[in-house]
């Protein structure tokens, strides 16, 4: 059977990071993927959707959302499996409890391991719910109890640490839990973790990104599971992308060649309107260099969404610094330590205060450094 297995939605997040009409849009867009992936999985015949939790992004759900749930899952023919998670609990106020679904929505409820049967499928769909946003306890319980069917574990959880507050679920207790695959949500980035689960089962990651913890192309999986194997295979889903690079501005004289360099960044680069940019600034730039980075964001070009980010350091003229008798030097000397230091937050910080210092002693306008 070919299910499509994806999680981490969620639906009618703020987008906080952005302005109003953009976030808006973002909301909307979001609403879109989730209503591609599941005309895809119309389109494509599969025979399962399951959804491993997050579906929204909180309590506070819109009626146009839950209209659009109600629409879509009543549009396909197959059965669809929703595990809640942390941020989307089935509590007494949620919509899990309040809304009436479609039949083909099975909706695990109970913080307990629980299980959906589909006959015409030969397949046991087991998992449990979220009922608070904080689940310190494993919620995995048994085995599953007939091998010969097709056993699917379709929860939100935590595989990364045994003290986590999101349903720790060691790999130990999903391996001896003995399902063909199991169809994990909770963790949005989701590589790393999926290499230490090999071949019991995989999270799926958010299909689309909402900030810049979120990078890079994003989407859900399409996995075909017999008895002798599953395999799974990665589909992009996510309208935008957000991608978060560093531009080295060494020498820029005056902000000028730095807008010139930012915007030829971006030509080059051939980013365009899916593309949502965080370039961070390196290299070293004269002391009394004011970076404005707001002002650089005006070089977004194309792009549907760029910040700038400083994180130069001060070139300053070391010999003639230390031999300085001034203020200047005396300063210069005071933090020398730890501008040589091998800690790179302590070198950072030091350049930082040089910087500042330095520009503020030139009479420049620090308030936006
Ligand atoms: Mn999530």
């Amino acid at each position: 059977m070919r299910i499509l297995h994806t999680g981490d939605i969620h639906l009618d997040s703020p987008f906080s990071g952005m302005d109003v009409g953009k976030a808006e849009s973002r909301r909307r867009e979001l609403r879109e993927t989730f209503i591609r992936m599941m005309r895809y999985a119309a389109d494509e015949k599969l025979d399962m959707v399951i959804i491993a939790g997050d579906l929204f992004d909180g309590a506070y759900v819109t009626r146009e959302t839950v209209a659009c749930l109600i629409r879509e899952f009543s549009r396909l023919s197959c059965p669809v499996i929703i595990a809640p998670g942390n941020h989307d609990p089935a509590d007494e106020q949620s919509v899990w409890q309040k809304t009436v679904f479609p039949e083909n929505v099975h909706i695990f409820k109970s913080n307990k391991t629980e299980k959906f049967s589909f006959d015409d499928l030969e397949c046991d769909v087991y998992g449990y719910g979220f009922v608070s946003a904080r689940e310190t306890n494993c919620l995995l319980w048994g085995s599953v109890e007939d091998e010969s069917r097709i056993n699917i574990l379709a929860v939100h959880g935590d595989t990364t640490s045994p003290l986590s507050s999101n349903a720790p679920l060691p790999v130990a207790v999903i391996r001896s839990f003995g399902a063909d695959y199991a169809a994990l949500g909770h963790i949005h980035n989701p590589a790393a973790a999926n290499a230490t689960l090999s071949d019991v089962g995989a999270y799926c990651g958010c299909p689309e990104g909402r900030d810049f913890g979120e990078c890079g192309e994003k989407g859900a999986i399409v996995a075909e599971i017999t008895k002798d194997g599953t395999k799974k295979e990665f589909v992009r889903f996510s309208k935008r992308v957000y991608i978060w690079d560093t531009l080295n501005i060494d020498a820029s004289g005056d902000m000028g060649q730095i807008m010139s360099k930012v915007s030829g960044y971006i030509e080059s680069k051939g980013y365009g309107n899916e593309v949502l940019l965080r370039l961070t600034l390196t290299g070293s730039v004269e002391p009394s260099l004011v970076i404005n980075t707001a002002h650089l964001c005006e070089a977004a070009g194309p792009l549907f969404h760029l910040e700038v980010e400083d994180a130069t350091s001060p070139t300053w003229n070391a010999d003639t610094l230390l031999s300085d008798m001034g203020i200047r030097g005396e300063l210069y000397r005071t933090l020398l330590p730890d501008l040589e230091s091998a800690d790179r937050e302590k070198r950072d910080r030091a350049s930082l205060a040089l910087r500042y210092a330095l520009a503020a002693l030139s009479g420049e306008d620090i308030s936006d450094i």
